[in-house]
This record gives structure tokens, sequence and C-alpha cells, in this order.
């Protein structure tokens, strides 16, 4: 039984994953040549790459809920390529120069817009920093520029760039590129593409074992909904990376962190741009429904809670008013949280693992959503010819045993 998107949307919608009922048993009735854990956008856009650019069709997407109900459906949707390393410039911009085209490349509208992300300095070290990029970015031929504080205000006129605030701005990073897009058009659009080519993306389905054979190599995975034979798997579970593969008892560098969110009453559009802050810590864009979208900070301690502390959203808010002082009057509509999986160098894991057929993409942090059309597009490279994509290699697991790490701490948007 082949599945459309359509009734696989349909029978999640009925409460049912879809799984066909002889498939109910603990032995392994279907074979896929590979298998993708977590329907997000990244192991979406995988499926749809490795369908598309690799005539993969024999392939099945997993995912425990629904599409999409991950941090892919969470986020606050910045897109940028702003990035201080060269490993980093080069996939946070092939993913960039994916999304300029998406929309026509899914024949779906992921709403990508490019209305500018200015990061704002406070103090010298920020200006420091920002120009840092500016200068690093230009030379890998990455739009950024730098703006005085007038004309921060006059890109942003709802900005507060008077001396009367306590951090005042004194300049600003500007990538025009960079914007943002439609998070769930985004996951639906490479389901709907991959779904064409005859992927299988199966809901309600969690993946709660990983089969291995006689010499270690994966041999199939155990779901809620019975056992799927396999020789190939992406571990794509942004949050529950490391329970994923613990499966496989492979031990992963990663720490899982509660991350918010927040929108405010619909208002008519008083936000052209994206505006962010390290030092006071807030960021704001505002969406096409007029809501005003805020991220809030990770909490300081491990979770794997979907929601957060209370206080890390008020501390946001009393910054937003700062910068933003016309919208202290809002009301806030909705606050929700995800949960991110960070690494020591704050960089992603793209590749092969100590176990034959075991591949993984994660560790994306709180930036993962801009990636994902460059992440999905190495990663099937990757899973499809058992090398690394260049642009992928050097985020490999062994960096974490070599030592040779992409610290991009410093390049963090926001002080997560
Ligand atoms: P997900 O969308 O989380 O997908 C992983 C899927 O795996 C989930 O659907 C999950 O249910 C599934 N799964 C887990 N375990 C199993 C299992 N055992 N079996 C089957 N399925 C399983 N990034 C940016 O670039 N810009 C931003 O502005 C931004 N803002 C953010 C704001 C918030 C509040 C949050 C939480 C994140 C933000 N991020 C941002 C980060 C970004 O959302 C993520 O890095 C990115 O969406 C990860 O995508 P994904 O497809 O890997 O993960
Ligand atoms: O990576 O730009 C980013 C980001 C913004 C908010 C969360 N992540």
């Amino acid at each position: 039984m082949r599945f459309s998107f359509l009734n696989v949307a349909r029978q999640a919608l009925a409460g049912n994953s879809g799984w066909p009922e002889q498939w109910r048993s603990a032995e392994p009735k279907a074979a896929y040549d590979a298998i993708i854990i977590g329907a997000g956008g990244h192991g979406l856009a995988t499926a749809y790459y490795l369908a598309k650019e690799h005539g993969l069709t024999n392939i099945a997407v997993l995912e425990k809920g629904w599409l999409g109900g991950g941090n892919t459906g969470r986020n606050t949707t910045i897109i940028r390529s702003n990035y201080l390393w060269e490993e980093s410039e080069a996939i946070y911009e092939h993913a960039v120069k994916l999304w300029e085209g998406l929309s026509r490349e899914l024949n779906y509208n992921v709403m990508y817009s490019a209305r500018g992300v200015m990061m704002l300095a406070h103090n010298q070290h920020d200006v420091h920093s920002l120009k840092r990029h500016i200068h690093a970015n230009r030379l890998a031929g990455i739009d950024n520029e730098w703006l005085t504080p007038a004309e921060a205000n006059a890109f942003c006129q709802i900005l507060e760039t008077s001396e009367a605030i306590r951090y005042p701005i004194v300049g600003a990073a500007l990538q025009r590129r960079g914007g943002t897009a439609r998070h769930d058009a985004v996951a639906w659009g490479y389901a709907r593409g991959a779904s064409a080519r005859g992927v299988d993306i199966i809901q309600n389905c969690e993946v709660t074992a990983i089969r291995r054979d006689a010499g270690g190599a994966v041999s199939g995975v155990e779901t809620t909904r019975g056992a799927i034979a396999t020789k190939k798997i992406g571990v794509v579970a942004a949050g529950h990376t490391s329970v994923v593969m613990a499966m496989a008892d492979v031990r992963m560098p990663l720490e899982s962190y509660p991350l918010q969110a927040l929108v405010s009453e619909p208002v008519k559009p008083l936000m052209p741009c994206v505006v962010m802050s390290n030092t006071i810590h807030a960021y704001m864009s505002q969406s096409d429904k007029g809501e005003l979208v805020i991220g809030a900070g990770t909490d300081s301690y491990t979770s794997y809670s979907q929601t957060g502390g209370l206080h890390i959203a008020t501390h946001t808010l009393e910054a937003i008013c700062e910068l933003f002082p016309m919208v202290r009057r809002l009301r806030m509509l909705r606050n929700w949280g995800g949960i991110v999986d960070v690494t020591p160098d704050r960089s992603p894991i793209i590749g092969r693992t100590p176990v034959a057929g075991l591949f993984v993409n994660c560790g994306w942090g709180t930036g993962g959503f801009k990636a994902t059309p460059g992440s999905g597009h190495v990663f099937a490279h990757t899973l499809a010819t058992g090398e690394p994509h260049p642009i992928a290699a050097p985020f490999s697991l062994d960096r974490f045993r070599t030592g040779r790490l992409i610290d991009e701490a410093a390049a963090a948007a926001v002080a997560h």
C-alpha cells in the first residue's frame, strides 16, 4: 500500500497512523532502502532530496507525533547566513540560496521573505564582534553591512535609538537577504514533494528500538506500530537525538534544553524586518498575520519539557519593551516551547556514526530552522552515497574525538 500525503494527513486526523494492519507485528514485514526517524523540516527535506536527486524512493519517514510538530512548527523562523566561521558560512549560505528558490522548487508557497535581519550593538564589544562578522561574511561573498543608529532607526522606525534606554544602540549589522518563512509550510511542502515521489510518511509512529545484525550493522527499527527492516537509518530527531542514538548504543555529545517563543495579539504592520539583540537578549519580527513574534532564551538547565521557565519569557518581554517602547501595551496571545539539542561547540553534527548504516543529523540547537533546505540537501547526499557532502564534511561526529571544533558560540544570534 502506497500512502499519499493527503491520505496520511486524513488518517492522522482520524487518530490512525496509516500503518497497514498486516505490519503490526513483532517481525518486520516491510523493507525500506532507508528510514528517516523524525518528520521535522530536516527529516522531510532529507527525504525529498533523497527521492528527487538520488532516485531513492523506497524510503519511509517515521514520526512519533505529527508532521512538523517538533521544533519546525515551534520556532521563530529567522533565516540568515551571517555566521563567523567558513564552515558555518558555507552551510547556512547554501541553505539561504535554496530558500530563495524554495517556493518554486516545491510548488508550495513557503512565504520566504527576505525582509532583512538586523543585529544590534550596545557596547564596544558588540561593535567589534559584529564588525568582525561583517568582514568575514563579505570576504565569503555573503551580504552584511554596518548601520549607524540613525540608519538602524530609518530601517526599523519603532526601534528606540535614543540615549534614553539602559543600553543605548551604538550601531547594527544588517543582512538584507536574511528574513523569515512560514514554518509549517516548509514541512508540508517538503512532505508533499517527497510523498509525490513515493516516500511513505508515517505519523504517530514512535521508534522505540534500533535493531542490529550479528556484525553490529543496523537491520531495522522497532516502533509503536511494529517492526520494519532496513539497512540504512538517518536519525533527524532534534531534541531527542541522544535518546534515539542510545538505542544503537551511541553516546552523543548533546544536551537538550527548552527554548521558548511567544506571539502578541495581531496588529497592523509596524515591524518591517527582524531585529535581534544579543546583549539585551530579545528578538522580534512580525508575522504576516500581524502577530509580533518574540523569542525568549533557553532554560538554564537541561529538560525535555516543552514549556520552559516563565521567568525566561518575562525577562524577554522586559527587554522587548525597552527596545520597542510602543509595543508595551500589547497583550501576549500564546507562549510555547520546543526542545533543542546543543553540542559543545554550538555547531551541528551531520554524517556517519560508528555503527554501520546509521547516520545522524542533529545539534542545530537554537538555530536550525534557517538551515532546513541546506541540511536536508547535504544529508541526503551523505545517506545516498555513504560519504559526507563536502559542505557537511567539517560537521562530522568525529570532531569531538579529534578536537577539530567549529566554535560558533560567539556567533550565535542571541545569547542562548
Ligand atoms: P524537529 O522539527 O524537532 O523534528 C524532529 C522530529 O523528530 C519531531 O517531530 C519529533 O517528534 C520526532 N521524533 C523524536 N523522537 C522520535 C522517535 N523516537 N520516533 C519518531 N520520531 C521522533 N532556528 C532558526 O534558524 N531560526 C529561529 O528563529 C529559530 N527559533 C527557534 C525558536 C524556538 C522557540 C525553538 C524551539 C527553536 C528555534 N530554532 C530556530 C531552532 C529550530 O527550530 C530547529 O533547529 C529546527 O527546527 C530543527 O528541525 P528538525 O527538523 O531537525 O527538528
Ligand atoms: O538562529 O537566528 C537564529 C535564531 C533566532 C532565534 C532563535 N534562533
